[in-house]
């Protein structure tokens, strides 16, 4: 008898071991995403829980570990369904068909499209942000782009380079960044997206926490809100994106820059940042901005220490779980640095490569300085991980 290791980070390769023994195309996806190994985190698990599922793994051969109020379930992704299924569940265990049948079918089918003001993008391939910084104090371009001249060739060139969409911010959230007060804020941004909405370079996002500034971006031609605080800022900032009709990111932080970095304590990061993005999308919708409208951001930076970057970026299929489609904005940020030695105008080729490597988890937009590299970069990641 002879043995192969298959590679079982992906589906991909049980596919392609089916498709060499002459097994059709779909049926060979479906047969191997089944056998995907998957393991769940249960919480809030009660007593009665805990022993039926520890019943259930015994039975099916799933891997169950469990302490008090919570279990840990690993089992091929097959074995998970029937948990799914109210007809098929076993007893004592109701509660948990209606997330697990939620977090399945997203993992299944994940969101192919993310929809914005007037229109949508395509998410089959990765999405370039182009970052538009505004601001006389952003942390990595120096404030160079803060006339609207400049911040309309950056735009051009990042348009040029493959970005799809370009993201206008006006205030710099670094840490210890002085507030911008919203006037300033409008007077910097408006003017930069008119601009580019009136040469075609759209669509644009407004980089803000504030409803003013989000709705005078709006009325500018902006179609996106890209909110670092979840929004958790401005109560009022959901009302105008969900009225708006605009795409939003929701991006995860705690606090605000000036506190975040005291912030930085996680039990396991990549769950928490996963449960509080939940709970920020659930007001969201709750607020009235439709899912499909939707994308959320891990926050690199924003209330991390350079470990726990790394950490959410290897886990980043945690947030992905979430059902959501992903962006991420490592570009330039400290934790890089931190890895590589290199100062803040030396991280695009470090950039770069956490773009790939968060490609490879599921993400699908990636916010940055240099598009070209980027591309590049995420090209090769394209090319390594689409179903052929
Ligand atoms: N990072 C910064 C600003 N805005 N928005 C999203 N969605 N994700 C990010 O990671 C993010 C952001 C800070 O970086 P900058 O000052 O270079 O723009």
């Amino acid at each position: 008898m002879k043995l192969t290791s298959l590679a079982a980070h992906t589906p991909e390769a049980v596919r392609a071991a089916l498709a060499a023994r002459g097994w059709e195309g779909q049926p060979a996806w479906f047969a191997a995403t089944g056998m995907q190994a998957l393991v769940v985190l249960l919480e809030e698990v009660t007593e009665a829980e805990r022993e039926a599922l520890v019943r259930w793994g015994a039975k099916a051969g799933a891997d169950v570990l469990t302490g008090e109020g919570w279990a840990l379930v690993g089992a091929p992704a097959s074995r998970l369904a029937p948990l799914a299924r109210p007809d098929r569940l076993p007893p004592g265990l109701e509660r948990l068909a209606p997330e697990l049948g939620r977090f399945l079918a997203g993992y299944a089918d994940p969101p192919r499209r993310w929809a914005l003001g007037g229109g949508a993008l395509s998410l089959d391939h990765a999405v370039l942000i182009g970052i538009v910084n505004v601001t006389p104090d952003s942390f990595s371009d120096g404030g160079r782009f803060a006339t609207l001249d400049r911040a309309v060739a950056q735009a051009e060139r990042l348009a040029a380079d493959g970005c799809e969409l370009l993201d206008v911010g006006g205030e710099s959230t670094r840490p210890g960044a002085a507030p911008v007060p919203v006037e300033e804020e409008i007077g910097r941004v408006a003017p930069v997206i008119q601009q580019l909405v009136r040469r075609g370079l759209g669509p644009v996002s407004v980089d803000t926490r504030k409803a003013a500034v989000a709705r005078a971006a709006l009325a500018a031609g902006a179609a996106v809100v890209n909110d670092v605080s979840g929004l958790a800022f401005d109560p009022e900032l959901t009302a105008v994106v969900a009225q708006g009709g605009a795409g939003v990111i929701v991006m995860h932080m705690r606090g605000t820059p000036d506190t975040m970095d005291s912030l930085a304590v996680y039990r396991h990061v990549a769950a928490d940042v996963a449960a509080e993005l939940g709970a920020a999308v659930e007001r969201a919708e709750a607020g009235g901005v439709p899912r499909e409208r939707i994308v959320v951001d891990p926050g690199f930076g924003f209330a991390k220490t350079p470990e726990q970057n790394f950490r959410l970026l290897d886990e980043l299929a945690t947030v992905v779980a979430l059902g959501y489609p992903v962006a991420v904005g490592p570009s330039r940020k400290r934790f890089l640095g931190a890895a590589t030695g290199r100062p803040v105008e030396d991280r695009d080729r470090a950039t770069a490569v956490a773009c790939a490597l968060a490609w490879e988890r599921g993400a699908r937009l990636f916010r940055v300085h240099d598009a070209a590299l980027a591309r590049e970069a995420l090209r090769v990641a394209g090319a390594t991980t689409s179903p052929n």
